[in-house]
């Protein structure tokens, strides 16, 4: 019987954003205590995580002098090395400070853009310098409360030109970095541009180097749209887009709640442990919560452990799911008649399709019996099979 006890070869990684959550919120201020970078990668590496993941101003304050930030990066580089964590991904802040209001790619104001791009190019650099494979871009202000404020086809257009710069210079330093495209649909602008990981599939492929480019789905975001993220997924990787992944839970429709991954929709956080698994997914299992604003130091530990061991618990349920004779023998019926190439066209299956003998009634009368099978899907879930 696995103790579920989080292993580095589990590629579990957080944000250092996300354990330095202080419950900060909209009518309240921090509940709790500053949690440096280096004390994170300590604790994080002792609850059995594989790396983490951070902003440029995560680490480096937004005004430090080079001075300063070469003795963070070094003082962090040591921690990382001491506690062998490594840094698979990195992303930039664009959306917090004042400067980024109306935006940061998608800003009306040509020097916003262009030092949009300089700060992504530096925070890539960071990232480089420590071995991050994966670029994160979240464009938490790239939207609009007033929409006559700006032409969205537009703002697309610079949107794509500051992402296109950005794989340029990826390309120009020779670095070994992929972009992945983070969706939201809104919060903290009114409407944020490309919603949905499905908007940003379709985005990509207008890039001047979509090959570099992919996405990082996040569980919270999709259902803010009322999406399933398990499908969102699938679609990312359909298209060979899965470059990240941001494992969380939320209550549907409300605001973005960053909940501890699988605390709210277990059967959704079932099948979306299942399709990375069965998908072999081989990138991180990234996670983007933060515990209620209600813990202390304690609870922020609870939080981090709790979302590695619910993974890893998912993860058996899905070996027993996969195991089950009964659940399995109904997947066989329901695929039976699956068949394959039923649709490739050809001189002879138009022949076929044109005198198909098909009795449309007695086909639609037919049961699929898939009450059953999710009320076993369910029963694995609560622990009886
Ligand atoms: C911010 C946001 C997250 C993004 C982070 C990466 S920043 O915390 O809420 O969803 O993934 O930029
Ligand atoms: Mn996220
Ligand atoms: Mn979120």
């Amino acid at each position: 019987m696995s103790t579920y006890q989080p292993k580095p070869k589990d590629h579990f990684t957080f944000g250092l954003w996300t354990l330095q959550n202080r419950g900060r919120d909209p009518f309240g201020v921090e509940v709790r205590d500053v949690f440096p970078p280096v004390e994170i990668v300590r604790t994080l590496s002792e609850l059995g995580a594989y790396g983490v993941n951070f902003h440029d101003n995560d680490l480096v304050p937004i005004e430090a002098s080079l001075q300063e930030r070469d003795r963070i990066v070094a003082e962090f580089k040591q921690a990382l090395a001491d506690y062998k964590m490594k840094v698979p991904m990195v992303t930039v802040n664009l959306f917090t400070d004042p400067v980024f209001r109306d935006g940061a790619f998608t800003s009306n104001r040509r020097q916003v853009r262009q030092y949009a791009v300089n700060k992504a190019m530096t925070a890539i650099d960071l990232g480089a310098e420590l071995g991050a494979e994966v670029f994160v871009l979240w464009g938490g202000r790239e939207g609009t409360e007033v929409d006559a404020s700006k032409d969205p086809r537009q703002a697309l257009q610079h949107y794509a030109e500051g992402v296109n710069y950005l794989c340029e210079y990826v390309r120009n330093q020779g670095y070994d970095i992929k972009v992945a495209l983070e969706a939201k649909p809104n919060e903290p602008r009114g409407d944020l541009y490309l919603p949905t990981t499905g908007a940003m599939l379709a985005f990509i492929e207008t890039l001047a180097h979509p090959e570099m480019v992919g996405v990082n789905p996040e569980v919270a975001h999709e259902q803010m749209s009322g999406l399933n993220m398990y499908h969102q997924v699938a679609q990312a990787l359909y298209a060979g887009k899965l470059f990240h992944i941001d494992l969380n839970d939320q209550k549907f429709s409300r605001f973005d709640q960053d909940l501890r991954f699988g605390s709210e929709n277990l059967k959704a956080a079932f099948f979306l442990v299942k399709l990375l698994e069965d998908a072999h997914y081989t990138g991180m299992r990234h996670f983007d919560a933060h515990a209620y604003r209600t813990e202390d130091g304690a609870g922020v530990q609870a939080f981090a452990r709790g979302c590695m061991r619910t993974y890893l618990i998912l993860q058996d349920k899905v070996r027993r799911f996969n195991a089950d004779a009964e659940i399995q023998g109904l997947l066989r019926t329901i695929h039976a008649e699956q068949g394959e190439g039923t649709l490739e066209f050809s001189h002879d299956s138009l022949k076929t399709l044109r005198n198909l003998a098909f009795d449309r009634v007695a086909e639609g009368a037919r049961g699929h019996g898939y009450e059953q099978l999710d009320q076993l899907t369910v029963e694995v879930l609560m622990g009886v099979r």
